[in-house]
This record gives structure tokens, sequence and C-alpha cells, in this order.
């Protein structure tokens, strides 16, 4: 299959993709040339809007849906529309980003739309509770929603070890257990948290929680939940270590056991991704940098088949 950008006519990253109406949806965060300054905060993702993309056959022509919610729409965001995901349910559609707010403070925002592509129409106030980036849904087949998110140095996890934000949290060192992602199952409406988010368990095959020196395992960022044959699939980035991982657990609350990487470091810093079953095949989408030949802030999104084996282990995707 084709390695190729699938959309180069503008810069796309962190694609969120599902099946909706029979049809595979992305909803990328958009990316954009901008002066801010690169450093580890991420002041260099700067973005301001969201497009949504649709295509009806993998390998087959994208149709870019415009923009589908404007960044001077959202009451409460002062900047950086960073990884969206969407979800439906009882009829309408979600979508969901992190942003910063007035304070600076990353919080996680929902908006809703009639439709897949939008336009949304983003709800006035973040979702009471949200902090961090990243959010990722999950509708179970019970039809329970849950959202996973967290992200850290830019993505500020290291600042909320309490109630309360930390301007000098710092990620957690040598043997100390590793910060990690969080969970909550959303209302029957879909736009606040149902109870308070929790921390989700990532851990090793002796069942010890992965350490803070383990760069190579620990969560980073960009999580992301899948089922397949009635197991549930964490995955998520390592960030400065640059793999795509996975943790796999009995229910939606984990603990995940470790199981292996999916993709290995790409062009470009960041990686993110998603994973969907689509006409009975399993497909990884994420981004890398190959149409700026390695800006680390301008990134495409690629699609690529996986495969299970017999164990339910991801096959790594070279
Ligand atoms: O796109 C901005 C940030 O970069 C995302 O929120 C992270 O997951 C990383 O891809």
């Amino acid at each position: 299959m084709s390695d190729k950008p699938l959309i180069t006519h503008t810069y796309t990253a962190d694609p969120s993709a599902h099946v909706f109406d029979g049809k595979v949806y992305i909803y990328p965060s958009h990316d954009r040339e901008t002066d801010q300054p690169t450093n580890d905060n991420g002041d260099q993702y700067d973005m301001v809007d969201y497009h949504v993309f649709s295509l009806d056959e993998i390998g087959g022509d994208v149709t870019d849906h415009g923009v589908a919610l404007d960044m001077k729409d959202i009451p409460w965001v002062s900047k950086q529309l960073w990884a969206p995901d969407a979800a439906t349910k009882n009829g309408k559609y979600y979508l969901y980003f992190p942003a910063r707010a007035a304070d600076g403070i990353f919080r996680i925002g929902v908006a809703v739309g009639d439709r897949p592509e939008g336009p949304f129409t983003a709800e006035p106030q973040p979702m009471k509770g949200s902090f961090s980036i990243d959010p990722a849904t999950f509708v179970d087949d019970d039809d329970e929603a849950y959202m996973y998110f967290g992200g850290i140095w830019g993505g500020q996890l290291q600042n909320w070890q309490g109630e309360t934000y930390d301007p000098n949290g710092k990620e957690p060192e040598g043997d100390a257990p590793a910060l990690l992602p969080v969970v909550s199952k959303l209302t029957e409406d879909m736009k606040e948290f149902a109870e308070k988010p929790r921390e989700i368990q990532i851990v090793d095959e002796d069942g010890e929680l992965l350490k803070a020196s383990d760069h190579d395992r620990r969560f980073f960022e960009a999580a992301w939940m899948h089922k397949h044959e009635g197991k549930y699939y964490f995955s998520y980035s390592t960030g400065d270590t640059h793999y795509l991982c996975y943790a796999i657990g009995d229910n939606p609350y984990g603990p995940f056991t470790y199981g292996g990487r999916i993709l290995e470091p790409v062009l470009g810093w960041t990686t993110h991704h998603s994973i969907l079953e689509f006409k009975g095949k399993w497909y990884l989408f994420h981004h890398d940098c190959e149409i700026s030949n390695g800006v680390n802030h301008l990134r495409n999104v690629k699609v690529k088949e996986i495969f299970y084996d017999e164990d339910g282990k991801i096959l790594p995707v070279k």
C-alpha cells in the first residue's frame, strides 16, 4: 500500500480517524506556518482552525470539507488548537479539542454538529474539570463513551499532580513511576465528564508501573483506545523517544499491560495516531513531516494497514 501523504494541499497532523455513515472521516490538527518560537513547550504548534476530511475507500480520493471550527468562534480559547477527536451519539456529532484558555492553561472543549464533517458549534466553556491535551473518545459496545487524555511537557500533565495547576510541576525522574494518562466516562449528552477523571495504569509484564526513566515505553501524549477481539488497546506516543506503543487491558479503565511498539520513529519530532477497522481491515493513521522536508510543526497525515498475530499482539510497522 502507498506510503504517500494523504493530504498535500495543506498541513495536517494528529489524525483521529473514525468510520461514520460508512465512510472514513479524519479529524486532524491543521498545522500552519507561524513566527512563534520552536521550543519544548510546543509554541510552534500554533493552529487556529480545524478541517475535516473524508474518504470512501482507503487509497481513494480524500475530500477536504473545509473549516469545521474556527478559533474565533470558540469564546474561551486564546491559542493553540491541538490534536482533536470526534464521536457520535444520539444522532449528533461531537468534536473534542484541547486549547489554551486565556490564562495559558490547556483545557478540553467540545463542539456539536449535525453531520460528521461539521460545521461544529463550540460550547461557551471548556469541559468542567478538563486539563491537559489530546482527547481521544471511545464509545464501547454498550454505548458508554469514555475520554482518554493527557500529555507531558507542553501538554502540561506534569503541572496537574493534584487538583490545582502547579506551574513548577516537573516530569518525575529515575525509578519513580512515570506520569499516567487519564480517563473519564462521558455524560449521556457527551458534553461533560460523568465522573472525576482518573489515572490509568500502564504496567510491565510483572505488573509494575512503568518507570519515569523508561522513556522508550512511558506515556508521553497522543492517547488512543480501540477494541480488538474483546480486548482494550490503549496506544500512545513516547514523545522524546518517538515511538508509538500500545498496552492491552480487559476493560476501558485498565490496567493496561505494555504490549510493544506499533511504529518506529518517523521524520519529525512528534508522533500521533489513531487505529480503526474499516471493511474488515485494520489501519494505523499517523503523521510525519515528509511534505515539509522535516519541519516539525508542518506535518502530513498517512495511513498504513496493520496486522495482529494469533496472540492479539500488533505486528510492528516498519
Ligand atoms: O499537534 C500539537 C501536538 O503535537 C499534539 O497535541 C501532540 O499530540 C503532538 O502531536
